[in-house]
């Protein structure tokens, strides 16, 4: 007998701006990944000062969701799907994100497909910032370093909240919320934040500022949504690679414990409504001042997640060095390679045992429902003459993750409510911005030029997905 739970959620799991295209249609704004070009493995994504002429942005057009959504959950509904992962696109909602009206196109566009989710009885499961907040919050208001997006934010979540309550019932706030800890880069504080650093800026405090924001921003939707309809669940969503160290040599032990610490401190607020105290004692080594008024700390504390959905896709490894006498972690720089595992051809680690490893993780520190929101495998799959995909790789890396996700629930206890791996159907990828990073069941014929009919078909991962599913993880 499975160990899964009775109405177990499997399904699979987008992010709007990733596959909907229709950047500007039905009176949609242009999001922070509006204004992001392609870049590659090792080129990153160019973030430009507006939309520029000349300049390829593949988020604009995406797979066309938003015209072919009724094929696309038919092709879902053949799978199988008790849910679907996607995310309601804050500017199709408020298309500059400031006004106080939303916009009824946008809405009506979610209320269609809601609905065709439930003629298929796929409970959509749907995350309220996923990397496509409202540009004209970054270039007016200097995105989230403004305690103005607060409001803003929670009104956003009230509406939709309101407007969905009797066809959506779990929600996530901020997609990987956690990303940003990895500050030195442009990327994550971009799509996180919508931080744009100035040269020489300390990028550090900036952060935390940004991320207590958006804390207090999910806390006070949290308790909007409760007040709303209590039968509604709410949940965080971080980004989990857990960080090994590099060896048994009590400082690489050290230096890991502070890294978990830096990356996932997010989740203590979120669980616990408060600030642990090694992250409030580092603020105070580093002097930094940031704006966290008391008001803030109660609305924490009323707004704790109902449970936590997370991504899994890879581990990390760090260790002790002598330049680094306070084993303070730079993600940027205290990462090294694990000798162990195997990596993706985008340099992932691949370790299926990382994911039992993360769900106890989870399950030790914060007894909370876990559910797995995005896992899976970005890979250059090859389309045979007959239209056919041998994605094997794929399913080997899937499966030797349930295999892994189901020690976690019969031998360790883990609570677990679904698993939803990433980009079921090809879509660009978040942070190189191809089409050839894939990751679905189902592929789509698109490159990284933008060519291609858009036309789906079923990779050799669709069957075997869905046999998984109809046996209930039984036959991997
Ligand atoms: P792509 C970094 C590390 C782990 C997950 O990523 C990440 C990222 C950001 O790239 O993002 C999540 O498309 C994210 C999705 C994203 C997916 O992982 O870069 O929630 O939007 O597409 C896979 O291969």
């Amino acid at each position: 007998m499975s160990g899964f739970k009775e109405g177990f959620l499997w399904g699979g799991a987008v992010a709007a701006h990733q596959l909907e295209g229709g950047w500007q249609e039905g009176g949609k704004g242009a999001s922070v990944a509006d204004v992001m070009t392609a870049g590659a493995h090792g080129v990153p994504r160019e973030i430009t000062d507006g939309v520029l002429p000349g300049k390829n942005y593949p988020n604009h057009d995406a797979i066309d969701f938003y015209h072919r959504y009724k094929e696309d959950l038919q092709l879902f509904a053949e799978l199988g799907f008790k849910c679907f992962r996607t995310s309601i696109a804050w500017t199709r909602i408020f298309p500059n994100g400031d006004e106080q009206q939303p916009n009824e196109a946008g809405l009506q566009f979610y209320d269609d497909l809601f609905d065709e989710c439930r003629k298929h009885g796929i409970e959509p499961v749907i995350t309220l910032s996923h990397f496509e907040m409202p540009y004209h919050l970054v270039s007016e208001y200097g995105g989230w370093r403004n305690r103005k997006l607060i409001d803003f934010f929670v009104r956003f979540a009230s509406v939709v909240f309101e407007r969905y309550q009797h066809k959506v019932k779990y929600w996530m706030t901020f997609n990987e919320i956690n990303n940003q800890a990895n500050f030195h880069e442009d990327f994550a504080p971009f799509t996180n934040s919508g931080l744009k650093y100035q040269p020489g800026e300390d990028r550090e405090p900036v952060m935390f500022q940004a991320a207590h924001y958006e804390l207090v921003a999910s806390a006070l939707a949290v308790k909007a949504g409760r007040e709303i309809n209590p039968s509604l669940q709410i949940g965080c969503m971080i980004a989990m690679c857990p960080i090994y160290p590099l060896s048994c040599a009590p400082n690489d032990i050290m230096m890991a414990m502070n890294a978990m610490h830096r990356r996932y401190w997010f989740t203590d607020v979120h669980v616990r409504g408060a600030y642990p105290q090694h992250l409030l004692n580092y603020f105070a080594r580093r002097g930094f001042e940031l704006d966290i008024t008391e008001e803030d700390r109660a609305a924490l504390k009323q707004g704790c997640v109902d449970y936590i959905g997370f991504s899994y896709y890879m581990s990390f490894a760090t260790k002790a060095t002598e330049d680094n006498p306070q084993l303070d972690y730079d993600e940027s720089k205290s990462l090294v390679s694990n000798p162990y595992v195997q990596k993706s051809d985008w340099g992932w680690q691949i370790d299926p045992v990382g994911l039992r490893y993360s769900l106890n993780w989870f399950w030790d520190h914060y007894q909370l429902p876990l559910f797995i929101v995005e896992n899976g495998f970005g890979a250059i799959d090859v389309q045979e003459s007959d239209g056919t995909v041998d994605d094997q790789y794929r399913i080997d890396y899937l499966a030797a993750h349930i295999s892994e996700m189901k020690k976690a629930v019969e031998e360790d206890g883990v609570d677990l409510m679904g698993y939803t791996p990433w980009g079921c159907i090809d879509l660009v990828s978040a942070g190189t911005g191809e089409m050839k990073k894939r990751y679905g069941f189902i592929y789509v014929d698109k490159d990284n030029e933008g060519n291609g009919t858009l036309n789906r078909s079923r990779k050799k991962s669709f069957a075997w997905y869905q046999k998984v599913i109809a046996s209930n993880g039984e036959n991997l």
